[in-house]
């Protein structure tokens, strides 16, 4: 079953203070206490179902919104008077969900039921010369990071002290951190995320597309999806509303260089040769200007910057886009008069993940810009203008100002939202012209390893700081580098903040525990307070339980939890106005001129191309495939794989290969293979081959996230390969920093590299 002895195994970091430890107690203490009748058969044995089958218990609700990833679905969550959790279904009432969860949020029940889960603090020790982790009560590992805190403080300024963080417990963390004086806070779900999208969208627009994103897709006439594989990015309630949308007759186009789900539902697959999307936009842009497809009125209206823009796209016609696209003249016509015939209900989608090659804000700003020649913002079937509802800050002191914060760190690049996770990282190695050094780093919800390709300067980084703390869930990766690792419980057994997104109309979610945390987790919520008593920052946590600060702030907006604990989501008027323009309306968008900038002077006065242009990148070389990644419906990154119920589902990753190329190579289905990079960089661990024509030539696919190498995680040890280790070579978006992970290439290997 579970073995605890000691199998520790050691990473090469030559001379390292801090070796890498696969996740691994020296104490049995965790487990004796916690085992269960149910969980000692383990979570989805044939006794649990029997146990489960024949004992009819009553169930009781709890309000919930789910952290399986970030679209936070609302739910309830059932769980039977012993505390058992029996299912999670998704709340009828919500706009994130309509009542349905995907497989991730049904399997969110794994996340606990783990039996790998981390079950106490851990600290790290020698023992015979050799690095380890030991068990350790809460008082000692809570005293000992604010200990560290303290003299790195004292030494160095708390503006030295970084949260790298993503999800529900950062958001907790930030508030002890800006407490203690430092900003220095970055996520991955910028920079290597959705980042320069938004820096595209703001110079246009003026305003973020944020998330959810405000695409009308219910009531759409055609959709248009670069790169964005909606059905396999499993964002609920967009892929509900493509759904609804497709029984409707919408047509929906694909520009893929994969034959993707979404490619699979739609009039047109564009299979357009990677990294060449801004060509196709701008001829898409020359062929509706060009035949007078434009919407005029809106564009006369809303925008400046529109002769520019045509004499700009003059040149750009399908035939020139054909030779770097690969995508036929004829193709490129036919959709573009499409697209413009379904508008202003019409949307070409802006993406999400769209740290591409570098070049991604302004990839986003052809996007923004063919919107707006549609008149696609603003107007139904389009994007309408979202709205949510502002909740009150829990009353507490004001934070001190920091000398210096993430801005600083990420100052090169001048259109940076936010903080920008690589340059953190980078202001970590030791460098006396550091001007902005980092000292250590508290990571939170952030599987590093697996979410910030160059591992080689991830690991120079962590070498060099002088402390180390992780909170997680899981003996992930990145909880082998620390100096302390922090148990948090799953968001089923904690409270955490309102939800209350953007959406068509404004509405709030709680989440609310319905069992006890298992083992000896804690919510993040507590770990921040009781970081915080121990900095003497008190003041910033005057509450016994989060329960009240929720209480508090839902009484301010006209609730209770007492309410919300009967309906789960919250619905509100709308006080911005209308979801779409309306006739006669004189809008004002919120950017410089008032509106929408086709032509960016922003972009100009700093020294970039005011107007999208198409810069060509590095091909494969000979013997080598672009290596290109995404989602699977039943996984999120690298945090599902050891999920009991989602890794039945899929227990690794496959390696999509052209039947061209398995032709060449003579691989078969299901042969494992070893991929090399263009830096000779290996794998650690094989992949097994899916012969497609779904994928072109010229590139392989996996689903991100697999390959995992801590022992400790049962199911996904060494299951398939891990994306982010092939990702050394990064083109970085000089705008807002985004870290470009789609320019790397892999030679394809039949032996075994490690058998010489
Ligand atoms: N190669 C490659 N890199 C990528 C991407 C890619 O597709 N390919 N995608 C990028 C994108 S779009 C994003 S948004 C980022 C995502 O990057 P991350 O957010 O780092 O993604 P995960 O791998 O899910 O890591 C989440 C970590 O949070 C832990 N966790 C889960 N629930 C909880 C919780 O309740 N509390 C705590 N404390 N921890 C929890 C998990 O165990 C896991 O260790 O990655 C980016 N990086
Ligand atoms: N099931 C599931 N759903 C998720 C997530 C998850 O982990 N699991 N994560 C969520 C998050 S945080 C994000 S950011 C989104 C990400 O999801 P999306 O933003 O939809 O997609 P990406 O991951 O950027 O892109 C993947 C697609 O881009 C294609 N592609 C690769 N190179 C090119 C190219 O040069 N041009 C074009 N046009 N296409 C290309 C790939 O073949 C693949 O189909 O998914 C979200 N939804
Ligand atoms: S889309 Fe799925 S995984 Fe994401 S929050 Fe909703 S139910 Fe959970
Ligand atoms: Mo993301």
């Amino acid at each position: 079953m579970y073995n605890f002895t000691s199998e520790i195994i050691f990473i090469k970091m030559s001379a390292s203070r801090r070796q890498f430890i696969k996740i691994s107690a020296l104490g049995l203490g965790g487990f004796a206490a916690s085992a269960s009748a149910l969980n000692m058969f383990g979570s989805s044995s044939y006794l649990d179902e029997l146990v489960l089958e024949n004992v009819a218990k009553k169930l009781n609700l709890y309000p919930t919104y789910c952290e399986v990833c970030f679209w936070k679905c609302a739910a309830w969550t059932h769980a039977d008077e012993d505390g058992n959790i029996q299912k999670i279904i998704g709340n009828e009432k919500d706009p994130h969900c309509y009542g349905r969860l995907c497989p991730r949020g049904t399997g969110g029940v794994g996340m606990y039921n783990d039996p790998d889960r981390l079950k106490k603090p851990l600290i790290r020790t020698v023992v015979d010369g050799e690095q380890t982790f030991r068990e350790a009560s809460w008082d000692e590992a809570l005293n000992l990071i604010a200990s560290k805190f303290k003299t790195i403080k004292e030494k160095h300024g708390a503006e030295s002290l970084a949260l790298l963080k993503h999800g529900s417990p950062g958001k907790h963390l930030e508030h002890l951190f800006k407490a203690y004086g430092s900003d220095t806070i970055a996520e991955p779900a910028y920079a290597q995320c959705r980042g320069a999208r938004e820096a595209g969208f703001a110079l246009t627009y003026g305003s973020w597309v944020g998330s959810p994103e405000p695409t009308d897709i219910r009531d759409t006439k055609c959709l248009v999806l670069i790169g964005s594989h909606i059905g396999e990015n499993m964002h609920n309630s967009q892929v509900q509303e493509m759904s609804d949308a497709i029984d409707n007759g919408a047509t929906i186009i694909t520009v893929d260089p994969r034959f993707s789900t979404a490619a699979s539902k739609s009039k047109h697959w564009l299979a357009i040769k990677p990294a060449t999307d801004i060509a196709l936009l701008l001829a898409w842009m020359n062929v509706i200007i060009e035949e007078d497809l434009y919407d005029k009125e809106y564009v006369n209206k809303y925008t400046t910057g529109f002769d520019k823009l045509k004499k700009h796209v003059l040149n750009y016609t399908p035939e020139w886009a054909y030779g770097i696209t690969t995508i036929k003249p004829s193709l490129i016509r036919k959709t573009a008069r499409e697209i413009a015939f379904a508008a202003p209900s019409a949307i070409i989608h802006p993406g999400r993940h769209v740290s591409w090659y570098g070049d991604d804000t302004q990839r986003a700003r052809a996007v923004a810009i063919l919107n707006a020649l549609l008149g696609s913002w603003g107007r139904r079937g389009g994007f309408y203008f979202k709205e949510s509802i502002k909740i009150p800050k829990y009353p507490s002191p004001k934070y001190p100002e920091p000398k210096w914060t993430w801005r600083e760190i990420g100052e090169k690049y001048p259109l940076a939202q936010m903080g920008i996770t690589t340059e953190v990282i980078k202001a970590s190695l030791p460098n006396p012209e550091n001007k902005y050094p980092v000292k250590a780093w508290m990571v939170a919800g952030t599987n590093l390893t697996k979410s910030i390709p160059n591992k080689e300067l991830l690991e120079k980084a962590i070498e060099a700081l002088d402390f180390l703390v992780v909170l997680d869930t899981m003996p992930m990766d990145v909880t082998g580098y620390a100096d302390v690792v922090l148990p948090e419980c799953t968001y089923l057994e904690r409270f955490d903040g309102i939800r209350a997104a953007t959406n068509r109309e404004p509405s709030i979610a709680v989440r609310v525990p319905a069992v006890k945390p298992k083992y000896d987790s804690k919510p993040g919520w507590w770990v921040a307070k009781q970081i915080g008593e121990r900095l003497g920052l008190g003041e910033y946590f005057k509450y016994d339980d989060y329960k009240e600060v929720i209480d508090w702030q839902l009484k301010q907006i006209g609730t209770s939890l007492d309410e919300m604990n009967k309906i789960g989501v919250k619905h509100f008027p709308r006080k911005s106005g209308p979801l779409y323009l309306e006739d006669g309306e004189n809008h004002v968008f919120p950017t410089a001129s008032g509106k929408i900038e086709l032509y960016s002077k922003e972009l100009k006065s700093l020294g970039f191309s005011p107007l999208p242009e198409y810069t060509s990148h590095p091909e494969p070389p000979q013997g080598f495939y672009r290596l290109n990644y995404g989602r699977a419906p039943m996984h999120t990154f690298s945090r599902t794989a050891n999920n009991p119920n989602l890794s039945d589902l899929m227990e690794e990753n496959k390696l999509w290969v052209n039947p061209k190329v398995a032709r060449i190579l003579g691989l078969k289905k299901d042969q494992e293979v070893w991929l090399k990079n263009q830096d000779n960089v290996t794998s650690t661990f094989p992949i097994k081959v899916r012969v497609t024509e779904r994928v072109r030539w010229d590139s392989v696919y996996m689903v991100h996230g697999f390959g995992h190498d801590n022992k400790k995680l049962s199911k996904a040890y060494g299951k398939g390969i891990n994306d982010t280790q092939l990702i050394t070579k990064i083109m970085e978006d000089p705008i807002m920093g985004g870290t470009g992970m789609r320019g790397n290439f892999v030679e394809i290997l039949t032996n075994n590299p490690y058998n010489s």
